[in-house]
């Protein structure tokens, strides 16, 4: 069965660039939209720019423009660097446009008429002299707890305490210096704490996806249960949607001076954006993917690709606003966790916040990094690191030294010896990796966005073929006489399963992909699980360089680019400074909240505090770590140990060499007998600490230790050595 998929990101909000923070998820979703497509499945993927809110109007007055001068700048900017990554939208919008304002409006009216909106005077903090209210970002006080000066009004970056920010000591504004007054005011709230809404989104939380994927992975799930209480309880709170003028935003129905809240409209942009886009295209029935009747007629989806600090408004407000006004609720949530790169939050002063621009602007193959984040992204909200010395290997020995080198080493032949034309394919070897292939295995990977999984398969494929080119050595055939048959079916079969390792790749390289269509002059790759030889007598044009290897001075170029000396160095703990990936823009965001749900994001803060604390008890620093020297270790023998129960003894290369230059493997004696038998060891590869103190034991000196694992509380469960992802030699540091 084909299905009719509405697919979105996120929108960005219009007040900053683009970074590699954001693009995990972009890339994420626009890689399953690819996979969606190669399938034959119809998917409408659209994004667009989230625009109103306090922080764009002051920004735009800050720069001497108007707002929408300013996110038409931004829109340009953030459509240009999405572009450049291969995360190709259907269309990108605003949701500063009248298609947006209609829904918001209709929606509004319908959650009115079903008795969700309420008006309510709430107290806040007031500029006299700016005459606005204050968001809570944009006040500025004494910490009440320890005192720091210049701190935000929900929280302290110097000692991680939440609070109200009519809790600050001595308070001002931050837009005009001002000391704020409290003032009261009409809001309108969305009754999220009706007892329809609770059941509703019970019931949602439950569902699954056209392909019988949950709707919620594991932990949003567990988020909701934890959000929603238990049966019977009913913790939700109401949402205040309004803002007083001066708002850049939408004016509410029927209520001068009100403003829709920016998170009331920002993910209503998704509809706004779809709606254009059928206008633009033609053909497309809108209401079969928004009115709730025509997509339960239809079975169209809904599936909104997220990052973990927004969910909170995509699984409580969204669906419940959307419901209860008589429209379709997302069919599923795909969140995706923060970037870390080298395992610490992205950094101004290490110039690790690096934008999307810098790295294009750098030379850099975007399909670098959209690899590299697919072999990080297994699904689930995990946070993803961008380690930058295990990007580069990665990429080096899977995309240059497995893949584009099958071709490299075969293409000439054909087109030197051969005009060109393939020939046969050797049936053994055809046999041999449609077994491999398995039935379905990379797909299920795929649409269940475990890409990491998806791209093992693909690449213990690539082994395959590999071993298959070097064991006939077309590079020898070509010299010997009267080879010529067997060095044309020798190419011929390794282009072939070039081929097919494209087709699967093509979701998450499409450029590459592109190239290999144009190298081997075939159609677009669609999938298919059924490995087919193309014809005896195609084709095929001249090898042209596909993909070159990425330097690690090429990443340091990237890094400098991006170091903001006068940034302050980040400190080692929790608070660091730079607001980090999306959370900067989120900070600004949820800033624009004027507190109704502080509370809640208070408990969170709170949460967060007691976990720090928690996780500080048995922190190490940096420094610690790096004293252990963990290397990639290649077990060359491995050998019972006469007289001893548990140790088996191994010769493990860790790269090392003798003043002759020969390889001088270490000796190891591992506690691993009962789970391993020495035979199955030789060959692989593992991870060891490489300079601890050898120790001398009754059967010879142990020069290290292997890393395994094992469950302390139960024994019986076994013992299992690490091994490294493909690509990893023996000798590489592991950190
Ligand atoms: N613009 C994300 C943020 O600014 C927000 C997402 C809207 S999705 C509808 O943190
Ligand atoms: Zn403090």
């Amino acid at each position: 069965m084909t299905r009719s998929i509405l697919v979105t990101n996120a929108l960005p909000y219009a007040n900053g660039d683009i970074h590699l923070g954001h693009l995990v998820g972009y890339i994420q979703a626009d890689i399953w939209v690819r996979y969606q497509r190669m399938r034959g499945n119809q998917v409408h993927y659209v994004c667009a720019d989230d625009t109103h809110g306090t922080p764009v109007m002051l920004r735009a007055e800050k720069e001497g423009i108007s707002p929408e001068a300013l996110i038409e700048r931004v829109h340009g900017e953030h459509l240009r660097d999405f572009t450049g990554f291969g995360v190709a939208f259907d269309h990108y919008h605003s949701t500063h446009s009248p298609e947006n304002r209609a829904y918001a409006e209709d929606i509004y009216t319908k959650l009115k008429a079903a008795d969700l909106i309420d008006i309510r005077a709430i107290e806040q903090y007031f500029d006299p002299v700016k005459e606005m209210f204050l968001p809570d970002r944009f006040i500025k006080g004494e910490c009440p707890k320890c005192g720091a000066a210049d701190q935000y009004g929900d929280n302290c970056e110097a000692c991680g305490a939440a609070y109200a920010p009519t809790e600050l000591k001595n308070p001002f504004s931050a837009v005009s210096g001002a000391k704020p007054v409290l003032k009261t005011s009409e809001h309108f709230f969305f009754r999220l704490s009706d007892e329809r809404a609770v059941a509703f989104l019970r019931d949602w939380t439950r569902g699954n996806n056209a392909a019988g994927t949950r709707r919620l992975q594991a932990e949003a799930a567990n988020k909701m249960k934890e959000w929603l209480g238990d049966e019977g309880e009913n913790k939700l709170s109401d949402w205040d949607i309004s803002r007083d003028a001066p708002y850049f935003g939408f004016e509410i129905p029927g209520a001068p001076g009100k403003y829709f809240y920016v998170w009331l409209d920002a993910p209503i942009g998704y509809l706004a954006s779809f709606r254009h886009l059928a206008e633009k295209r033609g053909g497309i029935m809108v209401e079969d993917y928004t009115d709730a009747a025509r997509a339960e007629a239809t079975g169209t989806e809904m599936v909104h690709f997220i990052g973990k600090d927004i969910l909170y408004f995509h699984a409580l407000f969204w669906p419940a606003m959307l419901h209860f006004a008589g429209y379709r609720a997302p069919t599923q949530l795909c969140v995706n966790g923060f970037l870390t790169v080298d395992g610490a939050k992205m950094s101004k002063s290490r110039g690790t916040f690096i934008t999307a621009q810098s790295y294009l602007a750098q030379g850099l193959n975007p399909e670098y990094l959209r690899y590299y984040f697919a072999t990080k992204s297994n699904g689930t909200m995990e946070d993803v690191d961008l380690n930058l010395d295990d990007m580069i290997a990665k990429v080096n020995a899977d995309l240059v030294g497995k893949f584009v080198n099958i071709a490299s080493r075969c293409a000439g032949f054909i087109v030197k010896r051969f005009d060109g034309k393939l020939g046969n394919v050797d049936p053994d070897m055809a046999g041999e990796f449609s077994a491999a292939l398995g039935a379905g295995v990379i797909a299920k990977a795929f649409e269940e966005r475990d890409f990491s999984r998806a791209l093992r398969e693909i690449m213990r494929l690539a082994d395959i073929a590999n071993q298959y080119v070097n064991d006939h050595k077309p590079w020898e055939l070509a010299k010997q006489e009267g080879a010529e048959a067997e060095l044309h079916t020798a190419c011929t079969t390794a282009l072939n399963l070039f081929r097919d390792l494209a087709l699967y790749l093509k979701p998450v390289l499409p450029a590459l992909a592109a190239k290999v269509e144009d190298f081997l002059a075939i159609e677009p790759l669609v999938w298919t699980e059924v490995w087919q030889a193309l014809p005896q007598g195609h084709v095929i044009k001249p090898y042209q360089h596909m993909m070159t290897r990425v330097e690690r001075k090429q990443i340091d170029a990237l890094l400098e680019a991006n170091r903001d000396s006068l940034a302050a160095p980040a400190p080692a703990a929790a608070n660091d400074t730079d607001h980090q990936n999306r959370k900067s823009a989120k900070g600004a965001k949820a800033a624009a909240d004027g507190g109704a749900h502080s509370e809640q994001r208070h408990a969170a803060k709170q949460q967060h505090a007691a976990q720090d604390k928690e996780t500080a008890s048995t922190t190490i620093s940096i420094d610690d770590f790096v004293k252990v020297d963990l290397r990639i270790a290649k077990i060359v023998n491995a050998e019972h140990v006469e007289g001893a129960d548990k140790l088996i003894r191994l010769q493990l290369d860790i790269g090392e060499t003798d003043e002759a230059g020969q390889p001088k493997p270490r000796q190891v004696f591992a506690g691993i007998k009962s789970a391993y038998d020495p035979a199955t060891l030789v060959g692989r590869m593992t991870v060891m600490v490489a300079n601890l103190a050898p120790r001398k034991m009754k059967f010879g000196m142990s020069e290290g230790m292997v890393l395994a694992a094992s469950d302390d509380a139960d024994k019986s469960s076994g013992i299992y050595i690490l091994s490294p992802d493909s690509g990893a030699q023996p000798g590489m540091r592991v950190k």
